[in-house]
């Protein structure tokens, strides 16, 4: 088991926006015997940061995308500036319409929300800390008054050696893209051989089969899948065969589907019989996990267009029926209202068939992932996984990485104190075990093909 990375100079690099890696790292085995001596209360805030900081995580949900599917892949600091998240911000800290920002240049939406959230006021959000943080990370001008020193950097960069080079500074070995394979623009690309990358893995994204059906159908029809919009004759086997063909060329690692907080199990819609007979025994057949990202409320404010989706407290009980159902079937599930968050680790002391993970989207702030993440300790143990980025743009992985080191680090101590306190020992091998499995472990073992 290789999980300490050493740089060629013997040090243990400590992943973050102060390390900028230059050599390359050397996998050793697990640190020799003699950081097995249990840890002293004192010891352990240290102990947990130093393990956080030397294991690479696996990022399980994102929107980036790998080097051979083009400009669907977003960096860059144009990109991380107009994030979804910064223009909902800066409708509230400037006079510009919607409408007026809209028409304008990436450049010139990126320099308006520059000013509007960095320069005339301090940028303290999650979101405006975190650009300020991948700046820092390379060596840029946070204050600056302008983003031209920026721009030339990110000009600068040679693709596939930035990926690898913010991965290292995120601390994570890979991730997990999200693929729509009903997309105009990227479908093509998978049909056309697009070329895989190990630090990427593929997801087959349903949105706009298990939720835009009646809009959608036709695009299967087309391509010669017997469906209709009523999913009659052999709808359901036909839609379990397009996703067969898609496993087969994409190789997911898991299914995925974002849903409403009104989504109900079973009811009498379509998206009820597409999950029972087609998507769920498509996942036993190909061996793999569904995630259901349950609790969105979609376009409250079309004006916002990506950033006009808000959150509402879900009925959980769909996901009790779909656990109790299909018990063959395994559910990665992220939920989207903090008032869900304590029933979805209830159900996960039910149903081992489900996996309870991240801090989705609005939950992604320290206030909340302490909570959330607490609970879950309490309650599962070390048996979910804690975080996602659920990054858009490539760079962003290096603040949402530190920012849930940074929020673990005492979350994870206060474990291992009340367990000693309790009259159990803890020592650097057992918190090392415990942060690979969180992070690592639970997803490899839940997503590994054909795990029961
Ligand atoms: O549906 C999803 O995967 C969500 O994560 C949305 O993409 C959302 O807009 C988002 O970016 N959240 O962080
Ligand atoms: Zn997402």
């Amino acid at each position: 088991m290789f999980r300490i990375f050493r740089l060629t100079d013997g040090t243990v690099p400590s992943y973050g926006l102060n390390s900028m890696p230059t050599q390359t790292f050397i996998p050793e085995p697990a640190a020799a015997d003699g950081l097995s001596a249990p840890l002293n209360p004192d010891q352990l805030p240290a102990a947990v940061e130093k393990e956080l900081a030397a294991t690479s995580f696996i990022d399980i949900h994102t929107h980036l995308f790998m080097p051979s599917l083009g400009k669907l892949g977003l960096w860059g600091i144009d990109e991380l500036i107009t994030y979804h998240y910064l223009e909902a911000e800066l409708f509230r800290s400037s006079t510009i319409t919607p409408e007026q920002y809209w028409d304008l240049s990436r450049q010139q939406k990126a320099d308006t929300i520059w000013r509007a959230l960095f320069v005339e006021t301090a940028p303290v959000s999650e979101a405006t800390r975190g650009v300020v943080a991948v700046m820092h990370a390379f060596g840029l001008d946070t204050g600056a008054p302008d983003l031209r020193e920026a721009r030339e950097f990110f000009a600068a960069q040679e693709l596939r050696t930035h990926i690898r080079r913010t991965f290292q500074l995120a601390g994570i070995s890979e991730a997990v893209m999200t693929n729509d394979l009903l997309d105009p623009e990227e479908a093509p690309l998978w049909q056309s051989g697009a070329e895989g990358d190990s630090q990427f893995h593929a997801v087959l994204r349903l949105d706009r089969i298990l939720n835009r059906w009646t809009e959608h159908w036709p695009v299967l029809a087309s391509k010669g899948f017997a469906v209709d919009a009523g999913l009659t004759g052999d709808s359901a086997s036909e839609v379990r065969r397009f996703l067969i063909e898609w496993c087969v060329r994409m190789k997911p690692v898991y299914m995925a589907v974002s849903l409403p907080d009104t989504f109900a199990y079973p009811d009498s819609g379509v998206r009820s019989r597409l999950l029972a007979e087609a998507v769920l025994p498509a996942c036993r057949e190909y061996g793999i996990p569904l995630s259901l990202m349950i609790g969105v409320r979609y376009q409250v404010n079309p004006a916002l267009r990506l950033a006009g989706d808000a959150v509402g407290r879900a009925d959980l009980r769909a996901l009790e029926h779909l656990c109790a159902e299909f018990p063959e079937n395994r559910f990665l599930v992220s939920v989207l209202s903090r008032e869900n968050q304590h029933e979805l680790c209830v159900y996960a002391r039910k149903f081992n068939n489900l996996m309870p993970f991240g801090c989705w989207w609005f939950l992604n702030n320290p206030s909340i992932v302490e909570e959330i993440t607490r609970e879950r300790l309490e309650m599962l143990g070390t048996s979910f996984i804690p975080q996602h980025s659920d990054a858009r743009v490539l760079e962003q992985v290096i603040y949402k990485w530190r920012n849930t080191r940074r929020t673990l680090a005492p979350i994870l101590t206060n474990s291992y104190l009340l367990l000693t306190q309790d009259g159990r020992q803890v020592t650097r091998p057992d918190i090392r075990r415990d942060v690979t499995r969180l992070f690592r472990g639970n997803f490899e073992n839940f997503c590994r093909r054909g795990a029961s």
